[in-house]
């Protein structure tokens, strides 16, 4: 039998160190189904929606760094691809979308299911490229994959489904496509313009993000030298919290008081890796320096005096030496106490709820973060779980920490698992779901047992889109359209053949967790956990407190005055953060 296109294809992902793809086949991606069946040795991971698909992929490539690849059929197949593809280029991760188009000699014709995909998909890709002569094949496949690699995000190629079963020609080769390493810093005079400023400064304080991956003991030893304490972005979490005595926490929109004074009270600020976009942040008229490896990056959400392009490993590295190693802790002092402060306060709030019905979310929480293992990883859900997630689950370096937080998307926690799972079968992996998040895809529980991925899903059972009640009131806005009447998702996993189990009060929540986290195979447990919990950012603007009082008001107005009762007895303890 002749060589395909496709055939050439299996190969290059093959060489190149691919071991399986998620998607759902479909007559214009058939060609490409067969020739990974003839080939073995990839898995085809098949799920249930091709969303989930490209967050498995998403999942996969930010756990291992890694090219993951998924495929889908034309049109609305890979349509659906479209937000877990967002999702996998905003978290600058290598994804490979392998995306079917129709028949060649149909394009343009307003054939049977016809979209433009490589229009579709331009935004949310670092390269997008149409195949309509099998010449271009493997050339195209590489130069797709190389440039996830090279660029961390998303290549897609769409090729029509006739192309497959096309001879291949007998130059085409299946060439490995492997990431590469090297170092990256910036030149000796900008170096020297960050240590100049460096030198003179008083009360610096880090924000790290996470370009920080693999570079811990450089912000550990820059933090050291500086005297500065350490904020994190949410995404540099996994990457600074641990064994870290400069950490003083998240800022942000769902961070906490310390992380935001510590930029408050800087005299200049040394942004790592990070593209934290919440500009109100962000100190004002400070000297700002920020490292990225990315240098289209510096300068996005806050003025900089000095730019460095560079890895932070081998910027901070090339750095060190320049730098006259500071003795002045009063900075650092002040800031970590107030990080203290704030942490004791916030564990007094995952602990004192324990014995409460519907359970406080804060201590499931802290549960998971106490039951699971030493080098879990969590997915959490977009909404209130990643709120919890921020605050509650500790990292040490083992354990890894994936969710949608440049995309924002929901429904990331249970596909993301997935994905994770595939491609660490051993690990024990944890999604941390809202209850809206996990009904959005809830047909990827089926993918679970089918593909047997022994995830432990734990939904944080709140009877509404909590997250969005917050931002209404917020803005002064009655809470409208976020109830949510749900089935009970033990029992909908249980039909499903998974491991399911329900929680209504704290004192089952141990076991129930104990006994998910040890099942051979996937689990849920759904727990009641209190719809009113209230997270304020560490900073309220004025209109944001005005929108608040606001709230009140309509709310009463609105006649629902024991909601606001509620509120407050779930918050008065949140509310004393300052
Ligand atoms: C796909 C998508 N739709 C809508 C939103 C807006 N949104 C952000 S959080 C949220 C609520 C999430 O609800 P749930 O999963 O129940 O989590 P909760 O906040 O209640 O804990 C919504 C609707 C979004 N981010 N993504
Ligand atoms: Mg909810």
């Amino acid at each position: 039998m002749a060589t395909t296109v496709a055939d050439v294809m299996v190969a290059t992902l093959k060489a190149s160190g691919v071991r399986r793809v998620y998607g759902i086949p479909g007559d214009s991606l058939n060609g490409f189904t067969d020739a990974l069946r003839r080939a073995g040795e990839i898995t085809w991971e098949h799920v249930r929606h091709e969303e989930a698909a490209a967050f498995a992929a998403a999942g996969e490539a930010g756990l291992t760094g890694e090219l993951a690849v998924c495929a889908a059929s034309c049109g609305p197949g890979n349509l659906h691809l479209i937000n877990g593809l967002y999702d996998a280029n905003r978290s600058r991760v290598p994804v490979l979308a392998i995306a079917s188009h129709i028949p060649e000699d149909e394009i343009g014709s307003q054939y049977f299911q016809e979209t433009h995909p490589q229009n579709l998909f331009q935004e949310c890709s670092v390269y997008c490229e149409l195949v309509s002569e099998p010449e271009q094949m493997p050339r195209v496949l590489q130069i797709a994959m190389r440039t996830a690699l090279a660029r961390s995000g998303v290549g897609v190629v769409v090729i029509p489904g006739n192309v497959f079963f096309a001879d291949s020609p007998v130059s085409a080769k299946a060439v490995p496509i492997r990431p590469a390493t090297s170092v990256i810093r910036p030149d000796e005079n900008s170096l020297a313009a960050a240590a100049d400023v460096l030198n003179s400064a008083h009360r610096i304080t880090i924000l790290a993000g996470a370009g920080c991956a693999g570079a811990h003991q450089q912000l550990i030893e820059l933090a050291g030298a500086l005297q500065a304490p350490v904020l994190h972005a949410f995404r540099g979490k996994e990457f600074v919290e641990y064994d870290n005595r400069f950490d003083v926490g998240m800022t942000g929109l769902i961070g906490f008081s310390s992380g935001y004074r510590a930029m408050e009270h800087c005299d200049t600020l040394v942004m790592l890796g990070t593209d934290f976009p919440y500009r109100p942040f962000y100190p004002y008229g400070v000297p700002v320096i920020q490292i990225d490896v990315r240098g289209e990056q510096i300068g996005r959400r806050v003025p900089v005096d000095v730019p460095l392009v560079g890895t932070v490993k081998d910027t901070i590295d090339a750095l060190l030496p320049l730098i006259a190693a500071k003795t002045d802790s009063a900075h650092l002092d002040r800031m970590t106490a107030h990080y203290r402060r704030a942490r004791t306060r916030l564990d007094r709030l995952a602990d004192e709820r324990r014995g409460r019905s519907p359970l406080h979310p804060q201590a499931v929480a802290a549960a998971i973060d106490r039951l699971a293992a030493d080098d879990a990883v969590f997915t959490a859900d977009v909404g209130t779980p990643c709120i919890w997630a921020a605050r509650y689950l500790r990292m040490n370096g083992r354990r890894r920490l994936i969710g949608s937080f440049n995309r924002g998307s929901m429904a990331n926690a249970l596909p993301q698992a997935m994905g994770a799972q595939a491609s660490q079968p051993g690990r024990q992996v944890v999604a941390l779901s809202g209850d809206g998040g996990v009904a959005m895809l809830l047909g990827e529980l089926i993918t679970l047992r089918q593909q047997q991925l022994p995830v432990k899903v734990v939904v944080f059972n709140n009877g509404a889109l909590s997250f969005v009640e917050l931002e209404m009131k917020a803005a002064g806005i009655v809470t409208y359209g976020t109830d949510l009447d749900n089935p009970d998702f033990a029992e909908i996993a249980r039909a499903t053949g998974l491991f399911g189990a329900r929680v209504e009060k704290a004192g089952e929540l141990d076991d129930a967790l104990r006994a998910a986290f040890g099942h051979d195979g996937p689990a849920l447990v759904d727990v009641r956990t209190d719809r009113h919990e209230l997270s304020l950012p560490p900073k309220l603007t004025y209109g944001e407190i005005k929108g608040f009082t606001l709230y009140a008001t309509r709310t009463i107005l609105s006649g629902d005055g024991t909601e606001l009762v509620d509120l407050a007895k779930s918050n008065l303890r949140d509310l004393e953060i300052e």
